[in-house]
């Protein structure tokens, strides 16, 4: 396995453009307490924060002088990056600083101007906050079901927490859902189904480790480049250690592999499934581990396409998530079929290539990493490709040891910490508890300080993002409160429910109110608009991809009248709920009196005291001991060793010690007054030579084999699942003959509303283009800069040409990212989502390209 001198010399190149120490040391010393000190050059103050952008959830330090951040640099403290960000990272003190921050709240008057950049005015709070609670109370006094909050992975974690607990507890509404959807749903189901406990077994420990990585479908380069630039690292310093990148495009991942395999969309899953095959029949899996700690199923096949509204509720869509026990040789037997030319026919992947990645799972010594982000989950069958990345992971035995293990990686800074932690997903209640586990209900009241029963109310799962957003196209949704997104560019199918057209004009009978802190294609769509505090302007905590939280301090004031997105929840709260009662007691008061005075507007501690009193309410979901009732819940729980342990597995400490230690990975445990945090999870502690005792989980029974304990499914132990191959829901005919592959670029974060407010980043990469190859380009008569119109099934945008972007795909596919406002690619991409998860592919919508002429 060798890479090329050229090959090598980029790849060096990618890394050091891509990721790079930031700031000295020295200059960063005085620092490591975690809480702000004065600036060891004496130039300003300093704090510890978190970067705002992606789910790598990189430690950096504030710099403040007068008020206004003069620098962010890396912070060699936290665990997680210590000290390496990216050029997002270089640049984050701009992202206050744009000269159009929304700072005084504004009003829509007439509706019919949506989507305009006419009709807001400016309003006084009091004003708005009224306007807002009054129409949000009636919606919800006529009818429960046409409200919706949409909120987001990039929610720190103490403010989803309370927005679930006034969506839940306080209004009795499941209608809740993050963008997380969008984006992790098909991990946290695999996570589920597979482990019982969402969240990955590794950290990045592993990348400084691994013998040999593989990425399926992540481009790490543009869009985890902290980890990218550790596993080149460890890629250029460790002897032998391979990259084998596999997607369905080249992307700049790609170009320090030692081999990149494109394969046909889908077939992903039979190319895991091929690799299964392989070991089982020539007994290359690992079988004390397999006996020991696994059990197989099967689920239900042939599920077809969740393309319209009657998908969830039809015969095949309420069967989708059923599974039955199957045996070894059952589970043997269905794999047969995936030989190696088999799969090598359907995914256009070489035979030769395919069999050396099965002898890298086939290598009891490899260490080996697999990594995934959207071209897994954004996927037709994305619950399933999670399957059976994890199927491979668990027959060779490969996972919860240094080095080695699936890695799920998560796209947001707190996709993990606030999306899947706190409940602010349609389905969910804090720390993995679930709405329809009445046992879960029980232990949240408690919690809560609820009467029994009191949540039996919210049994049923509310709507989920896709559901959300085609009912409000269809009329049906009164109120829609959105934070921390931008809906009305990141949506797919946004041809469905932007209003242009007589039967698509749902969006102007919905309320829509939107917390933001510049105009984005949202603000243009809300009937009101709350201006927001940005990142550091109040204290907040993200949970990162290896189970890291860490605080972010205040470090400056919001400019202008704009407020903590935290403030205007409450306000609203408390103007919804008044008059109600819970248990004889006001119902705010009830539920936020601990931090919130009503009289006078405002929280009763400052912003550390208001979110350490929030943090220690939310760490009793996963410390039952804290109180009575949930403890004897817990106790209590199916009165089994899985019961018991279902409240503790995500051990939280206290909020001071995330500040001093600059984030801890859970589950955290107390060892003689120690908060100790977990390297790896399931793992028994009997680690190879070279790794701290401490730190490591001790979670789970001693004693077992092979030092791995999966403590939460102890008695029903992990699940190999079986997953056919299943097509994509449309593939290429003559009307619409390219796949339409979509994604992001390194220097955009998301919908560009901040990082296209620094100019070095938008001058760096100041618009979106459609990378096609060349042979596509001759063949419609295109070149580099001509303009084309793109059209799929679902709607059409145009767009320019480039056979020079840093993705490469391969003939009859093409790429575009999606930062760019101008160019709203989502008006194009299908919402067809994976029927388990609920999570829609954007990776493959079938489209027709064609010239404009002139
Ligand atoms: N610079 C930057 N970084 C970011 C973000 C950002 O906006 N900008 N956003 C963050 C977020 S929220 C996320 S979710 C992550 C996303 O991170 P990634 O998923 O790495 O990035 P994308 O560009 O969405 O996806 C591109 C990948 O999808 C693969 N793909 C396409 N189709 C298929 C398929 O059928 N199967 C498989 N297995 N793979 C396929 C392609 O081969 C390519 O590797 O990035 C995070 N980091
Ligand atoms: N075509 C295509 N579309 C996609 C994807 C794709 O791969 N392809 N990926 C999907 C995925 S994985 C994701 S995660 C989503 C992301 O999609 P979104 O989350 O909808 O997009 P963002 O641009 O991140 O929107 C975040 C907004 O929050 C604002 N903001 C910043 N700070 C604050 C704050 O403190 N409070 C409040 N209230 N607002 C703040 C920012 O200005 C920004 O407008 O996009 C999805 N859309
Ligand atoms: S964008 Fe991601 S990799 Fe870059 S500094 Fe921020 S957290 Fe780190
Ligand atoms: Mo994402």
């Amino acid at each position: 396995m060798d890479i090329s001198r050229r090959g090598f010399v980029k790849a060096t190149a990618v890394a050091l453009a891509s990721a790079a120490a930031a700031g000295t040391m020295s200059s960063l010393m005085g620092c490591s307490s975690g809480n702000a000190t004065a600036g060891a050059a004496g130039e300003g103050q300093k704090y510890t924060a978190v970067c705002r952008f992606c789910g790598c959830g990189c430690g950096v330090i504030c710099e403040v002088k007068d008020n206004k951040l003069i620098s962010v640099t890396g912070d060699p403290d936290n665990q997680s990056n210590r000290g390496l960000n990216c050029v997002k990272g270089y640049y984050l003190a701009k992202i206050l600083y744009g000269e159009d921050r929304l700072t005084v709240p504004l009003i829509r008057d007439d509706s019919s101007t949506k989507g305009t950049d006419e009709g807001l005015r400016e309003a006084t709070w009091d004003e708005a906050l009224e306007l807002v609670s009054s129409k949000l109370k009636e919606t919800w006094k006529n009818d429960k079901n046409r409200l919706a909050f949409w909120g987001s992975g990039q929610q720190p974690i103490t403010e989803g927490y309370c927005t679930a607990k006034f969506w839940k507890a306080g209004l009795l509404s499941n209608n809740i859902d993050p963008n997380a959807r969008l984006c992790m749903a098909s991990a946290v189901v695999g996570f589920m189904n597979v482990f019982q406990t969402d969240e990955p077994a590794g950290c990045y420990e592993d990348f400084d480790n691994a013998d040999v990585f593989v990425t399926w479908g992540a481009n790490m380069a543009e869009a985890h480049p902290m980890l990218y630039s550790r596993l080149t690292a460890r890629k250029l310093s460790g002897e032998g250690v391979r990259h084998y990148d596999l997607g369905t495009i080249k992307t700049r991942t790609s170009e320090s592999a030692d081999k990149t395999m494109l394969f046909k969309p889908n077939t992903d899953l039979a190319i895991a499934n091929c690799i299964a095959n392989y070991l089982v029949q020539n007994k290359l899996y690992d079988e004390a581990f397999v006996n020991d700690h696994l059990q197989f199923k099967q689920g239900t096949e042939n599920i077809g396409n969740a393309t319209d509204d009657g998908y969830d509720a039809s015969d095949v869509g309420k069967t989708v998530d059923d599974v039955a026990p199957i045996t070894f040789d059952e589970f043997a037997a269905r794999l047969a079929p995936y030989t190696f030319e088999y799969t090598s026919e359907l995914s256009g992947v070489p035979v030769e290539d395919l069999e050396e990645l099965a002898k890298v799972f086939a290598d009891k010594d490899a260490k080996v990493m697999s990594l995934w982000t959207m071209g897994v989950n954004q996927h037709n069958r994305g619950t399933w490709m999670n399957h059976n990345l994890y199927n491979i992971h668990l027959l060779s035995g490969k996972i919860a040891k240094p080095g080695c293990g699936p890695f799920s990686l998560t796209g947001q800074p707190s996709a993990c910490g606030t999306a899947r932690e706190v409940g602010t997903f349609s389905h969910r209640l804090p720390a993995d508890l679930v709405v329809k586990n009445p046992q879960h209900r029980r232990y949240t009241e408690a919690i809560w300080d609820l009467p029994e029963g009191y949540l039996d109310e919210i049994q049923k799962p509310g709507m989920h993002t896709v559901k959300i957003f085609r009912e409000m196209s269809k009329g049906n949704l009164g109120f829609l409160w959105t934070a921390h997104n931008n809906w009305a560019q990141s949506m797919p199918n946004l041809t469905r429910f932007l209003g242009k057209g007589e039967d698509n004009q749902g969006i102007f009978d919905t309320f829509i109110v939107v917390n933001e802190v510049y105009p984005t294609m949202s603000t243009k769509y809300a009937d009101v608009v709350f201006p927001v505090a940005l990142w550091v302007e109040r204290e907040g905590q993200f949970g990162n991809a290896e189970r890291r939280s860490s605080v972010f301090e205040k470090a400056v004031d919001p400019p202008g009248e704009a407020k903590w997105d935290l403030w205007a929840i409450m306000e609203v709260a408390r103007r919804v709920l008044d008059g109600e009662q819970i248990d004889g007691e006001d119902a705010f008061d009830h539920l936020f009196g601990f931090i919130y005075d009503k009289d006078a507007a405002d929280f009763k501690g400052d912003d550390r005291e208001t979110n350490r009193a929030i943090w220690e309410e939310y760490r009793i979901f996963s410390n039952p001991s804290m109180n009575e009732k949930a403890k004897a819940i817990n106790d209590n729980a199916d009165g089994t060793f899985e019961g018991k342990l279902k409240m503790e597995a995500k051990q939280l400490a206290p909020y001071d010690e995330y500040l001093a230690h600059h984030g801890l990975t859970w589950p955290v445990r107390e060892v003689d007054g120690t908060w100790l945090p977990t390297k790896w999870r399931f793992s028994n502690g009997a680690q190879e030579d070279g790794f701290d005792e401490v730190g490591v989980a001790q979670y789970g029974t001693p004693g077992l084999a092979n030092d791995v304990s999966f403590y939460k499914s102890a008695k029903s132990k992990p699940s190999v699942v079986f997953r056919p191959y299943e097509p994509p829901a449309e593939t290429p005919d003559s009307e619409f003959p390219f796949y339409f592959v979509t994604g992001r670029l390194l220097e955009h974060w998301h919908t560009g509303t901040m990082t296209r407010r620094i100019p070095e980043l938008d001058r760096a990469l100041p618009e979106a283009l459609l990378n096609m190859s060349q042979e596509d380009c001759t063949a419609l008569g295109v070149k580099d800069g001509d303009m084309v119109k793109v059209t799929s099934r679902f709607g059409e945008f145009d767009i320019k040409v480039s056979t020079a972007g840093r993705t490469q795909p391969p003939a009859g596919t093409v790429f575009a990212p999606f930062f760019a406002e101008e160019t709203l690619i989502n008006l194009a991409v299908q919402d067809t989502y994976c029927p388990l998860s609920k999570e829609p592919d954007y990776k493959k919508t079938c489209v027709s390209i064609a010239k404009i002429e002139g």
